[in-house]
C-alpha cells in the first residue's frame, strides 16, 4: 500500500518506473534491479534509475548520475527508513509527514525531502525528445504569458537560488502553475515553504548534481537540463494534479 500510495504521489507508473528507457544489456538490467531495495519495515521504495547511468550524456555525465544516484540518494533513502521505521511515522503516507514536518525531528524533513525529490529528478529527465501536452501548455500561457517566459523564469530561479536546493514548477491550490524555490532538501509539499503547491518538475541545484562536469558554471548545467527534460512525466504530473490530488 506504501508503495502504491507513494507512486501515486509521484506521479509515476509502477511500469514506467521500472521498464528501462535506454537499450542496455541484460546484465546491466541486472544490476540496476537489483539497485532497487524497499524498507521491509515502512515498505518506502528506492527506484532504480530509469535509464542508464550514461544515457543523458553529454548533458549530464554518467559519472554525475552513478554517484547521484547510488550515493546521495541512497543515502537520503536510508537516513529517511532508519528514521521512520518502528516509530508510528512508518505507516505514515510523505504526504503526511510533509505536511507536518515542522513538528517533526529534521533528520526527516532532510532525509525525507532528498528520498522524495531525487525520484522526481530522474523521472523528469530523459534522453527521449518529448513535447509539453497542449493542456499544460494552454496553462502555462495562461499563466506565464508563454511557454517562452515559463522557460526563462524557471531557468533564472534556479540560476539564482542562493546555496544548495530545488528550483520547481508547482500546481497550488488554486490551481495556479507557479515557479518557487526551496533551500537544502525542502519541498513545496512542506509546511515549512512559503509556497506549498503540487509539484510539476523539478531541479536539483546542489552542487553535486554537476560540479564534475560543469564546476562553477551552473548556468550551463540548467540550460542542459531543460534540453532533457522529460515533458511526457511533466504532463502526467500536470494533469493528475488539475484533477485534485492535491497533497499535504
Ligand atoms: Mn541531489
Amino acid at each position: 500500500m506504501k508503495r502504491r500510495h507513494f507512486i501515486s504521489l509521484a506521479g509515476l507508473s509502477a511500469v514506467s518506473a521500472c521498464v528501462p528507457r535506454t537499450r542496455k544489456t541484460e546484465d546491466k538490467r541486472k544490476e540496476e534491479a537489483s539497485n532497487a531495495i524497499s524498507s521491509p519495515i515502512s515498505g518506502h521504495f528506492f527506484p532504480a534509475l530509469p535509464y542508464a547511468y550514461n544515457a543523458l550524456e553529454p548533458y549530464i555525465d554518467a559519472q554525475t548520475m552513478e554517484l547521484h544516484h547510488d550515493k546521495h540518494h541512497r543515502g537520503y533513502f536510508n537516513k529517511f527508513t532508519a528514521a521512520i521505521d518502528h516509530t508510528p511515522l512508518e505507516t505514515t503516507s510523505l504526504p503526511e509527514i510533509f505536511g507536518k514536518v515542522s513538528t517533526l525531528s529534521p533528520v526527516i524533513r532532510n532525509a525525507g525531502g532528498g528520498y522524495y525529490n531525487h525520484i522526481l529528478y530522474w523521472e523528469n529527465i530523459s534522453s527521449e525528445e518529448s513535447q509539453p501536452s497542449a493542456r499544460i501548455l494552454s496553462a502555462i500561457v495562461k499563466h506565464f504569458g508563454s511557454y517562452n517566459k515559463l522557460k526563462n523564469r524557471f531557468i533564472n530561479a534556479a540560476k539564482t537560488l542562493f546555496g544548495s536546493g530545488w528550483a520547481w514548477l508547482i500546481l497550488d491550490e488554486n490551481k495556479d502553475l507557479k515557479i518557487t524555490t526551496t533551500g537544502n532538501q525542502d519541498n513545496p509539499l512542506m509546511d515549512v515553504v512559503n509556497e506549498r503547491g503540487i509539484p510539476i518538475l523539478t531541479i536539483d541545484v546542489w552542487e553535486h548534481a554537476y560540479y564534475l562536469k560543469y564546476q562553477n558554471r551552473r548556468t550551463d548545467y540548467i540550460d542542459s537540463f531543460w534540453k532533457i527534460i522529460n515533458w511526457k512525466t511533466v504532463n502526467k504530473r500536470f494533469e493528475k494534479a488539475v484533477k485534485g490530488e492535491w497533497i499535504g
